[in-house]
This record gives structure tokens, sequence and C-alpha cells, in this order.
């Protein structure tokens, strides 16, 4: 099941919440500032001793004052005109959210517009990837089956919307 959900991501109630943070893992602005600030202190301490993310990969820790079980933390690419390896490195932090979800027997996660903020990813491009990688776990086997694409945006919310209507039966 895909769901788009428009509002604030630490209120979602799910398995999992994806942070769309950096390199070094040391909280920021936008979501990421959202997931600190609604954490709390002890998830700065927790992100420290992972010792920062490459981008497109994931890193997971506990969410404290946020009532999920997870919180995966995975570094999207800075938009820099679309030929610098900026889609595969997108639709790699998701699949590895998706893998990692799996193997942890997650059965829902929540994903935020991955780079569509600060680093500028086009939303339409990043909106046709994200459905891309979920619907192809969802073709596969197991956890998780639910999923929720949480947008902050109703722009963007109506991008999920308009792609998940042409492509994916709901
Ligand atoms: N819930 C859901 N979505 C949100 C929330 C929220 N509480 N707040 C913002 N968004 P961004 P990026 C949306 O900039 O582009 C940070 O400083 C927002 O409207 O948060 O991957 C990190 O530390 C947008 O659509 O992430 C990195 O340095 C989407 O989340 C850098 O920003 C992503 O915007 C990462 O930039």
């Amino acid at each position: 099941m895909i769901e788009v959900h428009l509002g604030d991501i630490t209120r979602l109630n799910v398995d999992v919440i994806v942070n769309a943070a950096n390199t070094r893992l040391l909280g920021g602005g936008g979501v990421d500032g959202a997931i600190h600030r609604a954490a709390g202190p002890k998830l700065l301490r927790a992100c420290r001793d992972l010792g920062g993310c490459p981008v497109g990969e994931v890193r997971a820790t506990g969410a404290f004052s946020i009532p999920v079980k997870r919180i995966y933390h995975t570094v999207g690419p800075v938009w820099r005109g679309g030929r610098l390896g900026e889609s595969e490195l997108l639709a790699s932090c998701y699949s590895h959210c998706l893998t990692l979800a799996r193997r942890e027997n997650m059965r829902s996660i929540a994903f935020p517009a991955i780079s569509c903020g600060i680093y500028d990813y086009p939303p339409r491009l990043a909106v046709e990837i994200a459905v891309r990688q979920v619907q192809s776990h969802l073709e596969g086997e197991g956890e998780p089956r639910s999923i929720v694409f949480c947008c902050f945006d109703r722009k963007i919310a109506e991008l999920y919307h308009a792609q998940l209507d042409t492509h994916v039966r709901r």
C-alpha cells in the first residue's frame, strides 16, 4: 500500500521514518532539523557514534522521543544539473532504506521528499525515482508493505498523486 501524506513526518504512526540528512549526520535544517528537534538531544549523540554516511547510503538509529521504532538517516545527492550521477544516488537512497527495512522486518516506512529542499533536486524527477523504487520493492516479497510519501509541500504531494495515478495500481 502506498499513501501520500501532507504534513510533518515526525507525527506519523509508522515503524520507520526516513531522515534526509547530510554526510556528517550531525543535524541540519529542513526535515533533518525537525526530526532532531522532535527526537531530542539523544539522537545527536547516537548519530555522532555512526561517524557519518556516504551519499546514497543509509544508517539507522533509535527514535528516542519520536514514537516510531527506527529512524533511517539517508543522504541524498545535491542537484548539480543531473549529469553527476544524481538519479542513481537518489534511487540508491530509496533502495537502501527499503532493503534495510526489509531486513529489520519493519512493516511501515515514511519517506520525506529526499533532496527536494536544500539540495535542490527537481521534484518532478525525484518523485519519479521514488515511486519507481518503491514500486519495484512492492513487486517483491517481504516487509515493509506500507509506504508513506510524506510531503511538507502541497505541490510535491500533487506530483506524487499524479505519478501514482499514472503508474501504479493502489
Ligand atoms: N516533515 C516532512 N517533510 C519535511 C519536513 C517535515 N517536518 N520539513 C521539511 N520537509 P530538506 P534535502 C520537506 O531540505 O533537500 C538539511 O539541512 C521539505 O519541504 O529537508 O535532502 C540536511 O542536514 C522538502 O520537500 O532535505 C542536509 O544538509 C523535503 O522535506 C540537507 O538539508 C526535503 O528537504 C538535505 O537537503
